[in-house]
C-alpha cells in the first residue's frame, strides 16, 4: 500500500519520523512529500486540520497526524511496540522527556519568530529552564547502538539535540551535558542522520 509522510525538511517531529522509517528499513514504502505546515496547503489540510506535519497516509485515507502516532504504527508494522505499550514505564518516562525537549525547543523558535515588540521573553527563560532540567535528567546518553534499533528514544533524543544545535543559539548544553554532546557528535556520520539533515541554507 503506498504511503505518504507529508514533512518537512526542517522540523524535528518529522526528523524523527524520517529517522524511523530509514533504521527500520521501510524508508523505500514511503514518499516523503515535502510541505510548509505554516502556509497550510489544501494537501496537508484534508490529512490534518490542524496544519501540522508530519502526517503519514495512504491511498484510502488512513491518517496518522502526529509523529508519536506515526512511531507507534511504523513498530507496529514490524512486530514491535512503544515503550507504554509494553509497560516499559521507564522508558516511557525517558522518551515523554525527549518530547517534551523537543517541545520547549520548537516553542522558543516559534516566539524567537514574533517581531521583536510581541516576544515574551519569561516564556523563553521559562522553556530554556525546561530543556535544562531535561537534559540533566537525561545526561547519561543511550548505548551507542540503541541507534541503529530505531528504538523511540535514542532516534528523538538524536533529533532534539541536533534541531537544538540547527536552531537555538544556545550551544553551552554542550559544555553543560558532554556526554550527550559526545554521543550527538559520534552520531553525525550516521548514514540516517545525514539523509534527514536540514539543509544548509534552512
Ligand atoms: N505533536 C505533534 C507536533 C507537530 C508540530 O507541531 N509540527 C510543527 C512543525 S515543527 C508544525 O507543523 N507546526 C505548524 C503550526 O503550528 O502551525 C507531533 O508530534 O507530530
Amino acid at each position: 500500500m503506498a504511503l505518504t509522510l507529508y514533512c518537512s525538511l526542517t522540523s524535528p517531529y518529522a526528523r524523527r519520523v524520517r529517522l524511523a522509517t530509514r533504521l527500520l528499513g521501510m524508508s523505500g514504502e514511503i514518499h516523503e512529500e515535502v510541505v510548509d505546515p505554516f502556509s497550510s496547503p489544501t494537501e496537508l489540510l484534508a490529512s490534518n486540520p490542524l496544519s501540522k506535519i508530519p502526517v503519514l497516509r495512504d491511498e484510502d485515507g488512513f491518517v496518522l497526524p502526529d509523529s508519536h502516532l506515526i512511531l507507534s504504527y511504523l513498530l507496529e508494522q514490524q512486530g514491535r511496540a512503544m515503550p507504554a505499550a509494553r509497560g516499559d514505564w521507564a522508558e516511557a518516562r525517558g522518551l515523554a522527556i525527549v518530547e517534551g525537549l523537543i517541545d520547549a525547543s520548537t516553542s522558543i523558535v516559534m516566539e524567537n519568530r514574533r517581531p521583536e515588540s510581541i516576544r515574551y521573553p519569561a516564556h523563553i527563560d521559562r522553556q530554556t529552564e525546561a530543556i535544562t532540567r531535561c537534559l540533566q535528567a537525561l545526561a547519561k546518553p543511550p548505548a551507542p547502538d540503541d541507534f541503529d534499533t530505531a528504538a523511540p528514544v535514542p532516534l528523538s533524543l538524536a533529533t532534539a539535540l541536533a534541531y537544538m544545535d540547527f536552531r537555538l543559539p544556545w550551544p553551552q548544553w554542550r559544555g553543560q551535558q558532554p556526554q550527550l554532546a559526545e554521543w550527538l557528535d559520534a552520531l553525525t556520520g550516521h548514514v540516517a542522520m545525514r539523509d534527514t539533515r536540514p539543509p544548509d541554507n534552512a
